[in-house]
C-alpha cells in the first residue's frame, strides 16, 4: 500500500485548495460562498506580495468592504488558505489604524495616538538631527520580504538615495549563496523551470520542499509522476515532499557539496559526461595557468578565454570559427583545463568517503550519480533551499550547476536546475522613482546575519536613525536576542507596519502601512511569471497609508518632494515601460512577457559575457576562494567544532511551515482556526530517548544564543544528531518564542548570506 504524507489533516486539507480549506474554518468558509458572484460584487485584482508565488488575488466587494477574495487566473494554481485568509489581514484585529508614538519601554506596546503630521515633522526633524550628528550614513534603512511588488521596497531604496545614502544590509536573509553561484556561472538568478516540471523524467529535490513552500504550482510535480518521472528528496529529515517521493535521501546538514563531488566524480568515471555540451555551451575546456588564472589572448578582453583545440593541438580563442576546446589536457606543465580542475576537486569524494562525510550510502551516491546522468531529462529544484542557508551555501548550488552541465540537463524541457523565478527574469523592467539628481555617496553596508552584532559595534557606521518595513527585524534575522538588544540601543527606531507584531512593539514611531486591497501597485517580481497590477479596492483602514505615500510626504517635508513624488500611475508606466508591456494590458489581467513554456538557458543560450556557463568563478577567486567548487566544512557543527559540540551536540536546521510566510499570517484569526497552536521541533527518537523526551512533550531547545521553547515530535524520519525548528513563530506568541533566537549569525561566505542551518543547540524536557 501506498504510504500516505504524513502532514496533518489540515495541513493536507489547506493543500488542496478553496472547499477543503474551508471545510477546516466555517468563517473563510462562509466568505468564500460564490453564488453568483460577478454580479452582485464589484471585484478587483492584486497578488500575494509577500515571499511567496505571488499569486493572482480577486477581491469581491460590496458596500465598501471585502466580502470574499478568490482568484481572477488561475495561472499557476489557485490561492492557498493563506491568500485567501487576506480578507483577515484586511480587517485584523491587531492591525495598526493610526501613527503612534512609544510611550512605554521599548516592546511592551505602550503607545498613543498621535496626528500623520506630527509623526511625520518628528521624523523628518530625526532624519535632519541623524544627518547632522553622522552623516546620511548614521542613518539605517531595513527593508525585506513582506512586499515584494514593484513599488514598496523600491520607494525605500530611492528614498535613501535622495538623503545621499543610507546604511543598507547587504545578502539576503533567504538566498544570496544561490545567487553567488548563479551570477558567474550563468549570468543571471531567479530562473525558474516550473513551466516543464511536468516532462522531466527524474527530479531531485535537493535541500527543498516544494509541497510546502511552492505549494501553487506542486500540481506540476503530480503531472510529472503521472508521466512516470521519478521524485528524490534530499533532506535531513523526510519532508512533507519526500512523503510522496520515491525515495527519501537523508544528508548530514552543511555536507551536500560532498555529495554533488561524489555524484560528479562518479559520472566521470563512467564516462557519462556529455561532451558535446561541455565543448559547445560552457567553459569546460578553458585554459587555467600555472597561477591559476584563466588564460587570455588579449588581457584587454575579457572575453578571449584560449582553449586547446582538439583539431590543431594549438591554443586557440574558444569562440574563434571551428575551435572545439579539448575538455581534459593533462600532464602540461603550463595549464590544465577548467573541467580538469573540477573533477581534481571530485576526485577524494569516492562514493565511500561521500558516505563518510554525509551519510547518504556509497550505493546510493553511485544510485543518484546513475539515475540523473541516464534519466534524460532530469531536474534538481533547489529554489532557495534552506540546504544554502550554511556557511559554505555556494558550494553546493555550485554543485547543482556542475551536475546539470556535465551532464547536459539543462537548457531543455524537462531540466535545469528550479530556482524562484519571474517576470523580472523575462523582459527588462524600470525605477518606479527618478533617482536624485546628485549621486548618493557609497555607503559600507551590514551583512544580513550580523545585524545584531554590527548596530551594536556601530560597524561600519554608528546608527543614530532606524526606519524598517516590510521585515520581522525583531525575531526573523539570525540571532534574534542580539537583533533585540541592538534596536533598544538605537537612539529613533521608526517601523511602518500594518500589524501589531513584535518588531511594531519597539518602535519609538508606529506608521500604519497599509495592505493588499489598500493600494494600486504593480507586481513584476521574481515568484510568478505574470506582470499583474494591484488595484486598491477599498479604503485602507484607519488612517493607513502606502510606504511610497508616506516617503513621498516625508520627501515634502525634507525638501525633495517635487522630484521624489511621483503619482502612483506613473509609477507603474514607469516599471512597465521597458518591458513593452502596458498600463492597459495589465489592468485587463495578469501577462506573462513570454509565450510559451519558459525553458531558462534554451539550447545553451547563457547569460554570461560569453554565452557560456562558466565552471571557474572569477569572483569567487577575488574573494580568495578557490574558483571552482569545493568541499568545505561549516564550523559550527561536531565534525567542525567538537569543542562545541560537547556543550551543543545537535544539529538544528530550519524549516518552512505552511501556517504562515515567516512571521506573516501568523496573527491571522482564519490560518489560527486552522492550524496548530504550537511551534515543534522534530528530533530521532535515539535522540529524544536519551533525554527522556516523548511526543508531545513541551522541550527547551538552547544554546549560548538563547531558549526556544517548543513541542517535541519524535520519530525516525529525521537523521539522528538533526533537530528541525519551525520558522516563522513570533517572540512571545501563544508563551512560545521565535527559533530565530538560536540561529548561526555567521555570514555566508560567497553571498553574504545567513548560516541559520548550521547552527548547535542540545534540547531538554521544560
Ligand atoms: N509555506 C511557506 N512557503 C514558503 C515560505 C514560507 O515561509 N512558508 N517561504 C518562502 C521562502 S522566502 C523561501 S526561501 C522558500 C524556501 O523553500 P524551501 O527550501 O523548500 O523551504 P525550507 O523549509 O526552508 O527548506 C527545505 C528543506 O531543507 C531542509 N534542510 C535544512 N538544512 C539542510 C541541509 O543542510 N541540506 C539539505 N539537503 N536540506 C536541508 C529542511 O529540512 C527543509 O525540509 O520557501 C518559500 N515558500
Ligand atoms: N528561524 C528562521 N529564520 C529565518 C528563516 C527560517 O527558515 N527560520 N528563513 C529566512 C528566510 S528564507 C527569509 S526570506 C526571511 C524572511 O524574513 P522577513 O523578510 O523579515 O519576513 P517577515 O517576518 O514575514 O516580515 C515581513 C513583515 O512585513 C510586513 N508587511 C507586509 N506588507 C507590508 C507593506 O506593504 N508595508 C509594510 N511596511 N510592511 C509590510 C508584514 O506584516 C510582516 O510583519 O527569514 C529568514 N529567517
Ligand atoms: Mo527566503
Amino acid at each position: 500500500m501506498k504510504k500516505l504524507p504524513k502532514i496533518n489533516r489540515r495541513d493536507f486539507l489547506t493543500l488542496f485548495g478553496l472547499t477543503s480549506a474551508a471545510a477546516g474554518c466555517p468563517a473563510m468558509a462562509s466568505a468564500m460562498q460564490a453564488s453568483d458572484p460577478d454580479k452582485q460584487y464589484k471585484t478587483f485584482q492584486a497578488t500575494c506580495s509577500m515571499e511567496c508565488l505571488h499569486c493572482n488575488l480577486r477581491a469581491y466587494v460590496k458596500d465598501g468592504v471585502i466580502e470574499k477574495i478568490g482568484n481572477a487566473n488561475a495561472f499557476d494554481g489557485k490561492p492557498c488558505a493563506r491568500g485567501l485568509s487576506r480578507i483577515k489581514w484586511v480587517y485584523a484585529k491587531d492591525r495598526i489604524l493610526y501613527p503612534m508614538k512609544r510611550v512605554g519601554e521599548r516592546g511592551e506596546a505602550k503607545f498613543e495616538r498621535i496626528s500623520w503630521n506630527e509623526a511625520l515633522d518628528t521624523i523628518a526633524a530625526k532624519i535632519k538631527e541623524a544627518i547632522q550628528k553622522g552623516g546620511s550614513e548614521s542613518l539605517l534603512f531595513t527593508s525585506a520580504s513582506g512586499n515584494m511588488d514593484s513599488l514598496f521596497n523600491p520607494s525605500q531604496v530611492a528614498f535613501g538615495n535622495y538623503l545621499g545614502g543610507t546604511t543598507r544590509t547587504a545578502g539576503s536573509l533567504c538566498c544570496s549563496a544561490v545567487t553567488a553561484t548563479m551570477m558567474p556561472m550563468v549570468g543571471k538568478r531567479y530562473v525558474d523551470t516550473r513551466d516543464t516540471i511536468d516532462q522531466a523524467k527524474y527530479i531531485i529535490c535537493w535541500g527543498n520542499n516544494p509541497l510546502v513552500t511552492m505549494q501553487a504550482y506542486w500540481h506540476y510535480y503530480l503531472k510529472a509522476k503521472e508521466n512516470g518521472a521519478k521524485i528524490v528528496v534530499i533532506d535531513p529529515r523526510k519532508n512533507e515532499t519526500a512523503y510522496r517521493a520515491d525515495k527519501w535521501v537523508p544528508i548530514i546538514p552543511g555536507t551536500d557539496s560532498a555529495l554533488a563531488l561524489g555524484m560528479i566524480r562518479w559520472i566521470g568515471e563512467n564516462n557519462l559526461l556529455d561532451t558535446k555540451f561541455l565543448q559547445e555551451h560552457t567553459g569546460a575546456g578553458y585554459l587555467v595557468g600555472k597561477d591559476g588564472k584563466l588564460l587570455r589572448e588579449d588581457l584587454k578582453d575579457p572575453n578571449s578565454y584560449l582553449v586547446l583545440d582538439s583539431k590543431t593541438n594549438k591554443l586557440a580563442r574558444h569562440d574563434a570559427p571551428g575551435v572545439v576546446p579539448q575538455l581534459q589536457v593533462k600532464d602540461n606543465p603550463e595549464y590544465k583545463t577548467v573541467l580538469t580542475m573540477v573533477l581534481e576537486q571530485a576526485e577524494p569524494w569516492t562514493p565511500e568517503a561521500v558516505e563518510k562525510t554525509t551519510s547518504v550510502p556509497a550505493a546510493t551516491v553511485k544510485e543518484l550519480a546513475h539515475d540523473y546522468a541516464t534519466s534524460k531529462a532530469s531536474m534538481i529544484v533547489n529554489n532557495m533551499g534552506s540546504f544554502q542557508r550554511t556557511e559554505f551555501g555556494s558550494q553546493a548550488v555550485g554543485g547543482q550547476y556542475y551536475l546539470a552541465f556535465l551532464t547536459g540537463n539543462i537548457g531543455k524541457a524537462g531540466t535545469g536546475i528550479c530556482d524562484a523565478g519571474g517576470a523580472q527574469q523575462m523582459a527588462k523592467f524600470g525605477a518606479p522613482i527618478p533617482a536624485p539628481l546628485e549621486k548618493p555617496k557609497k555607503v559600507a553596508p551590514i551583512p544580513t546575519a550580523k545585524l545584531g552584532e554590527y548596530v551594536l559595534a556601530g560597524k561600519p557606521n554608528k546608527i543614530n536613525f532606524w526606519y524598517t518595513q516590510t521585515c520581522g527585524i525583531v525575531g526573523q534575522w539570525p540571532n534574534a536576542n542580539k537583533v533585540i538588544e541592538a534596536v533598544k540601543s538605537v537612539p529613533f527606531f521608526v517601523v511602518a507596519e500594518s500589524i501589531m507584531t513584535p518588531t511594531a512593539t519597539y518602535a519609538d514611531i508606529l506608521l500604519p502601512a497599509t495592505t493588499v486591497f489598500e493600494y494600486d501597485s504593480v507586481m513584476a517580481g521574481t515568484r510568478n511569471h505574470y506582470v499583474q497590477l494591484i488595484e486598491k479596492a477599498v479604503e485602507p483602514q484607519g488612517e493607513a497609508k502606502p510606504d511610497y505615500v508616506i516617503f513621498g510626504e516625508l520627501a515634502k517635508r525634507l525638501g525633495f518632494g517635487d522630484r521624489y513624488i511621483v503619482p502612483v500611475e506613473q509609477m507603474i508606466r514607469n516599471v512597465l515601460k521597458p518591458s513593452g508591456i502596458t498600463y492597459e494590458e495589465i489592468k485587463k489581467g495578469p501577462v506573462c512577457p513570454v509565450k510559451g513554456p519558459w525553458i531558462p538557458f534554451k539550447d545553451g543560450k547563457f547569460y554570461t559575457p560569453t554565452g557560456k556557463a562558466h565552471l571557474f568563478c572569477e569572483p569567487w577567486a577575488a574573494k580568495g576562494f578557490l574558483p571552482v567548487v569545493t568541499y568545505r566544512q561549516v564550523k559550527e557543527s561536531p565534525v567542525g567544532n567538537p569543542e562545541l559540540a560537547k556543550k551543543y551536540p545537535l544539529m538544528a536546521i530550519q524549516r518552512k511551515v505552511i501556517r504562515n510566510i515567516h512571521t506573516s499570517f501568523q496573527n491571522n484569526e482564519w490560518l489560527d482556526e486552522l492550524f496548530a497552536k504550537e511551534p515543534t521541533v522534530q528530533m530521532h527518537t535515539k535522540d529524544a530517548q536519551a533525554r527522556g523526551i516523548k511526543q508531545g512533550d513541551k522541550v527547551v531547545v538552547y544554546n549560548d544564543r538563547g531558549q526556544h521553547p517548543t513541542v517535541a515530535i519524535v520519530n525516525d524520519d529525521i537523521l539522528p544528531g538533526v533537530l528541525c525548528l519551525e520558522n516563522g513563530w513570533w517572540m512571545g506568541q501563544n508563551g512560545f518564542n521565535s527559533s530565530s533566537v538560536l540561529t548561526n549569525d555567521t555570514v555566508e561566505v560567497l553571498g553574504t548570506g545567513t548560516s541559520i542551518c548550521s547552527t548547535l543547540v542540545d534540547v531538554k524536557k521544560a
